[in-house]
């Protein structure tokens, strides 16, 4: 496979309507390969059916943090997106996300979910006052020790936030956002906030040309509603809010 127009998402965490949202975007623009970054399926909406749709379509995909820590909930309680998705998925589903690889290099385009090399640190974001901000580039220098030097394109997910850094002499690094869930907060490395401000599904979208690598960041309105529903009839008041809003 070569990749030269394509779309990445990212961080579905089992939101079916979102995901189903931003396919339609996708093919309405004739775009036919897509690449998967990751968190699929934790969450209190839709895991199994969002299995379903993503293992018929078999994506180029990698795994993240929450496909290890759904999968650890055979052992021990895991949280509460974890464990509902665990709950909700078939043997044969988890099956699929076990055998999903860390990384992946197509071609001169790489994927993982967080740093090469480490699901649970963020690439393009640092935390400042409780919030999630873009990275300084000599702080994103120093998380690439596990880029494959054919890389021209890096592609990370994990911070759930739309964003892009071209290195001097380095990648395109780009995180599409998240299809799923556009606002979380979450304790570790110190309490923080991931909001985009909308609740709006995020993806994107790669084009190489002469000059190199052109983005676009896509914010995609789906039927929000039918989510917030779900999170709520679900017990997760918390979703329910993010999801509307897009803020935590
Ligand atoms: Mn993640």
């Amino acid at each position: 496979m070569v990749l030269d127009r394509f779309a990445a998402v990212s961080d579905i965490h089992g939101n079916l309507w979102a995901l189903d949202a931003v396919l339609a975007d996708i093919a309405a623009q004739g775009i036919r390969d897509i690449v998967n970054l990751g968190d699929i399926l934790s969450g209190p909406l839709k895991p199994r059916e969002t299995a379903e749709r993503l293992m018929a379509l078999d994506l180029p995909t990698i795994r993240g943090n929450h496909e290890r820590q759904l999968l650890a909930c055979a052992d021990a309680p895991g949280g509460a997106a974890d464990q509902f998705a665990y709950q909700a998925t078939t043997a044969e589903q988890r099956a699929w996300l076990a055998a999903l690889p860390a990384g992946l290099l197509i071609g001169d385009v790489q994927l993982s979910h967080g740093i090469p090399g480490d699901d649970l640190v963020y690439l393009l974001d640092e935390i400042a006052a409780e919030h999630l901000v873009l990275a300084r580039p000599e702080a994103v220098r120093t998380r690439l020790a596990g880029l494959d030097p054919q890389a021209t394109l890096l592609l990370c997910g994990h911070s759930h936030q739309p964003r892009m850094m071209a290195l001097d002499d380095g990648p395109v690094i780009v995180n599409p956002g998240s299809v799923g869930l556009p606002a979380y907060d979450d304790e570790d490395g110190g309490f923080h906030r991931s909001e985009t401000g909308s609740p709006h599904a995020s993806y994107a979208v790669c084009e190489r040309g002469l000059h190199g690598w052109s983005v676009a960041l896509h914010r995609v309105a789906y039927d929000w509603r039918a989510a917030v529903a779900c999170a709520s009839a679900n017990g997760s008041a918390e979703w329910a809010g993010w999801l509307a809003s897009g803020y935590a």
